[in-house]
């Protein structure tokens, strides 16, 4: 397969929140992207993260090497209703299987419907005949849809970033067929495991009466064909890797080294968000010292989770909780001189935290569920080939199915947690050299120019 797939036609991002240059990126989606484009070029459209009375009547150019930038604001009420309500309060917590948190209102929903629209109707304005269109995650469902409304012929990709979840949840959702049935719009639809690709393919075949047809192909309920596969994302592993090497040269990295004064260090970095299961990993972690005594003193948890969808409600009951949880537990355990839990909700430069993974012992990545994880494939990056740390996983990552050689576990299960903490801080040299090898080949041979040539391979076919 050749690196760049029909390098003739311009490819053109979707995405709701756009990376720009020089801006951290926080989100799986926008480091996964940027690393994307920047080696192929192309355009990236989608919202400037701004709300303006203006709205989208403007666009915001602007080019960074290879990559063309344009995006738009948003009414304040766009926003509330699209990103904060039916994005954020709808289809994250019903995609990772939390119902109980699902809040659907129409107005919601029709907002939503009405921001597609808006970007569809500024995407026709930029678009050339020869582009291929990946548009991206759950904020942006039925874009394509309304591209083919207004004409658009071009081939258009979907990529969902999040769990899809089994039909039995989606028939829960108001109005579902409206929004699913919009999937069949595109050429095709990618996910990041079988198990997401099953939930598709049953939803389509049992819940809407379409049917599978011979080369793979789903056709819908309106008789639109359409294929779905499997595309697990990645990073970019070379990279990765070499920032963690030059890292430990960073005044922060080295700060961090000393300030240990030579305890084991567990590291968890994470958006704050209850899909990462941060409540149950500190009463893991509370378990471990709990039964363990000997490790007082000798080893310290680093928790990143710098906060995100502040406007939400659930996120900011989930901040207060956590804080509780790490004072309590560290009212419970520490000593003068140790301070078990330091969480930080901040964020941090990707070089730093390259060399702050690289300084862990332990990778604690434990989400309730998660599409893939990007987390966890950047710790395993980054680690030192001679003295690597272990990773920890959560079988409800998509990752799991690929990095089998984690010490996976249940992130409810406490006790589960809190022995496989203990085991990988425990875990030989050998092992812990055997169990890394094997995870850096996957990382290696699959990372994220590979993930994009297959889906961009995918599309033109
Ligand atoms: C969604 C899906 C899927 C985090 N803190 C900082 C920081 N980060 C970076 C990490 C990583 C990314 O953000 C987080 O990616 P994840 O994949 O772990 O999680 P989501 O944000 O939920 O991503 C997820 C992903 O999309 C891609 O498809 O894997 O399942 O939920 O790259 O390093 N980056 C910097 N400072 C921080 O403090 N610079």
């Amino acid at each position: 397969m050749s690196r760049n797939p029909r390098k003739a036609g311009r490819l053109v991002v979707v995405s709701n929140r756009v990376a720009l240059p020089r801006q951290t990126a926080t989100g799986g989606l926008a480091s996964a992207m940027r690393a994307a484009l920047q080696e192929r070029g192309g355009l990236w459209f989608g919202w400037s993260g701004k709300c303006s009375a203006r709205s989208a009547e403007e666009l915001h150019r602007l080019t960074d090497g290879p990559i063309d930038y344009v995006t738009v604001d948003l009414s304040r009420a766009d926003h509330d209703d699209f990103y904060a309500g039916f994005a954020n309060r709808t289809l994250w917590p019903l995609f990772h299987y939390r119902p109980d948190l699902v809040d659907y209102q129409r107005s919601h929903l029709e907002g939503y419907l009405r921001v597609n629209a808006i970007y569809a109707d500024q995407l026709v304005k930029l678009l050339e005949p020869d582009d291929v269109i990946w548009v991206h995650d759950y904020h942006l469902i039925p874009l394509a849809a309304m591209l083919r409304e207004r004409g658009v012929r071009n081939r258009i990709g979907f990529f969902l970033h999040t769990p899809l979840p089994a039909a039995a949840l989606l028939i829960a959702l108001p109005r579902h067929r409206e929004l699913l049935e919009t999937l069949a719009s595109y050429d095709l639809v990618g996910l990041h495991t079988a198990r997401d690709l099953r939930a598709l393919e049953d939803y389509f075949l049992h819940e809407v009466g379409g049917a599978m047809r011979p080369g793979g192909r789903l056709r819908a309920a309106n008789g639109r064909l359409f294929r779905a596969g499997v595309f697990p994302i990645s990073i970019d592993t070379a990279e990765v890797a070499a920032t963690a090497r030059n890292a430990t040269a960073e005044e922060g990295v080295r700060e961090l080294y000393d300030s240990l004064d030579g305890r084991d260090l567990i590291i968890g970095v994470d958006r704050l968000d209850y899909s990462k299961g941060l409540a149950e990993r500190f009463e893991a972690y509370a378990h471990l010292l709990e039964r363990v005594p000997e490790l007082h003193r000798h080893v310290t948890f680093l928790q990143i989770a710098p906060p995100s969808r502040g406007a939400v409600p659930e996120y900011r009951q989930i901040r207060r909780e956590l804080e509780r949880s790490a004072g309590h537990i560290n009212g419970k355990f520490a000593t003068p001189e140790w301070v078990p839990i330091r969480y930080v909700n901040q964020s941090f430069p990707h070089r730093l935290l390259a060399g702050y993974y690289r300084v862990a012992r332990v990778g604690l990545v434990t989400p309730l569920r998660d599409g893939m994880n990007l987390v966890a494939k950047e710790y395993v990056a980054c680690q030192d080939p001679k003295n690597p740390g272990v990773l920890v996983l959560s079988r409800f990552a998509g990752a799991a199915q690929e990095l089998t050689e984690a010490l996976l576990v249940n992130p409810a299960d406490t006790a589960e947690v809190s022995d496989a903490l203990e085991r990988a801080l425990k875990m030989p040299q050998r092992e812990r050299i055997a169990r890394w090898r094997s995870m850096m080949d996957v990382l290696e041979r699959h990372d994220i120019t590979a993930w994009r040539n297959a889906f961009l391979h995918a599309l033109a076919g």
